[in-house]
């Protein structure tokens, strides 16, 4: 890092501590530390404690995997990293079984994995194979796995926000035990269909649970600037009959306590609710780089974001509440090193689609 980008990360922690820094009404930093009482915490118990710290481990090496392997150039699908996003899909998949349901966008790898899904078959996707989970044909935007539950992601904005509803509608007609969980950034909630589809459920009391991950940024443009100050996204549902609650997405406690809220609730008939989890991208938007250079965002902004690191405050407090053992820490890191390194192994070593299943999986014109 440049000095003068030093001085500036510093000076903005400083006074921050100091208090001399005032976010705007609405964004992440603020109301995601209002929300950090620990007394608000349904505590899990230690074995789902591990089960979560291992899993968003697992993402974050995952990412940190895709990232390396990236400017090889071999992955060749246009790549969504959720590096410092880790906590929301953990969170809410520790509530949901294989018959539950989840929809997505193009910020996915997480909540494929969190919700079960393979990851040799996620590799192999990205990399555009025929062991793909979509057959090679999707990459790292079209991910599916129907066994687990993951009803796939799709990259048209707020797309899959509609299909969730839909598919809890059917869930309803079928009187099947089905919560559907649908996940989706800021800069879904500007799309028309986000009101339409909150509203059907609402109206219907499906037993839908809508999962914003609120990171400050549809691409390059801040919410500041797109939405009105002082309107938080979770009150949005209220006008659509969808309970709503916010909390700090970068504590998968928090992010577990308001998700078991919202899926019990759903699947005992109490309807849909929206749940905002504050939380912040690393990377840039798409790909494996650093974008504080473009100027949209700040060095010192992201620097606060990472000192709240949602994997590494979380091996921190387990650590300390003597649940987690680094040894036990180093265990989960070599598993999961060998995992990765066999699912890419079986990416790189798996055939590309042949020429005549092009058209296999497409509908007719
Ligand atoms: C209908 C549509 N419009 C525009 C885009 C281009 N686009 C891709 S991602 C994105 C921003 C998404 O922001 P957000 O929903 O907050 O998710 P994040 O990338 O922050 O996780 C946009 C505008 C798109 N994919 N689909
Ligand atoms: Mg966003």
């Amino acid at each position: 890092m440049p000095w003068f980008a030093a001085i500036g990360v510093a000076v903005t922690i400083i006074a921050y501590r100091l208090g001399l820094v005032v976010y705007p009404a609405g964004t992440g930093l603020q109301a995601g530390v209002k929300n950090m009482d620990m007394e608000t915490i349904t505590p899990a118990t230690a074995e789902v404690r591990l089960a979560m710290y291992r899993q968003m481990l697992r993402i974050r090496l995952v990412e940190e995997a895709i990232a390396r392997l990236y400017p090889e150039q071999e992955i060749r699908c246009p790549t969504h990293l959720c590096i410092g996003q880790e906590a929301p899909p953990v969170g809410v998949s520790a509530h949901l079984g294989t018959q539950d349901l989840v929809f997505t966008g193009h910020r996915s790898h997480g909540h494929y994995l969190a919700k079960g899904g393979d990851l040799g078959a996620m590799m192999a996707e990205l990399y555009g194979r025929e062991t793909g989970c979509a057959h090679g044909k999707g990459g790292s935007q079209h991910l599916i796995d129907l066994a687990c539950g993951f009803m796939g992601s799709a990259p048209i904005l707020a797309s899959t926000i509609s299909v969730g509803v839909g598919a809890a509608w059917a869930a309803r007609m079928d009187g099947a035990d089905r919560v559907v969980v649908v996940y989706f950034g800021d800069g879904a909630t500007e799309q028309g269909v986000f009101h339409e589809s909150m509203n059907f459920a609402g109206t219907n009391r499906l037993p839908v649970v809508f999962v914003c991950e609120n990171n400050l940024y549809s691409v390059h443009s801040a919410l500041d600037i797109r939405q009105p100050a002082g309107r938080e996204i979770h009150e949005l549902g209220a006008a659509h009959g969808v309970h709503g609650v916010v909390g700090d997405g970068n504590d998968v406690e928090i992010v577990h306590t308001l998700a078991k809220e919202a899926v019990e609730g759903a699947r005992d008939g109490g309807g849909p609710s929206i749940i905002e989890l504050l939380t912040y991208r690393w990377m840039e938007h798409c790909g494996p780089g650093d974008d504080t250079g473009l100027g949209y965002r700040d060095a010192g902004e992201l620097a606060e974001w990472r000192a709240r690191d949602p994997v590494a405050c979380y091996r921190r407090r387990l650590l300390e509440m003597q649940i987690l053992s680094q040894a036990v820490h180093d265990d989960y890191s070599a598993e999961i090193d060998s995992e990765i390194e066999q699912a890419v192994a079986f990416a790189k070593n798996s055939p590309f689609p042949e020429p005549d299943a092009l058209d296999h999986f497409v509908y007719p014109g």
